[in-house]
């Protein structure tokens, strides 16, 4: 099977957190609906949408990124791709106009998967607050 992030060596070796199913996806053990990947990042559809479009958009080193509360100076880079480079280009393959970014983080805000990531939600008219 072809690992998605082969260019990347050493990916995630640096963590001393468990793997998570990501890492899976990253590894190609378990197939992805693959919307948006380059060098640093992959985006997927999620698993369980709770709109038209629910991509999540994911780092493929997680470099101790397991939630955005653990993001230092070193982090800089790949945030900022994500932010300016990887959301737009999922945005615009979608055609959306407006979208919710969010990122869960910590179990308390219902993160369950321990490698940052953000849920790229649209598609239809969204509902504020969330609960
Ligand atoms: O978001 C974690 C998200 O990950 C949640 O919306 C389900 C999604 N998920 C879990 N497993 C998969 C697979 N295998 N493919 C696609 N999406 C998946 P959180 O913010 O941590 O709650």
């Amino acid at each position: 099977e072809k690992q998605r992030w082969a260019p990347i060596l050493g990916a995630g070796t640096r963590d001393t957190a468990g793997a998570t199913i990501f890492d899976s996806i990253l590894d190609g053990k378990i197939p992805a609906d693959v919307v948006y990947e380059d060098e640093l990042v992959l985006a997927f559809r999620d698993i369980a949408p709770v709109a038209p479009t629910h991509v999540l958009l994911i780092p493929k080193r997680r470099d101790g990124l397991t939630q955005l509360q653990r993001a230092t100076a070193e982090h800089k880079h790949v945030l900022g791709h994500m932010l300016a480079v990887a959301v737009p280009a999922i945005v615009a393959k979608d055609g959306l106009d407006s979208y919710r970014l969010v990122v869960n983080d910590g179990a308390q805000a219902c993160q369950s998967v321990f490698h940052l990531h953000m849920h790229i939600i649209g598609g239809k008219a969204l509902t504020w607050p969330p609960g």
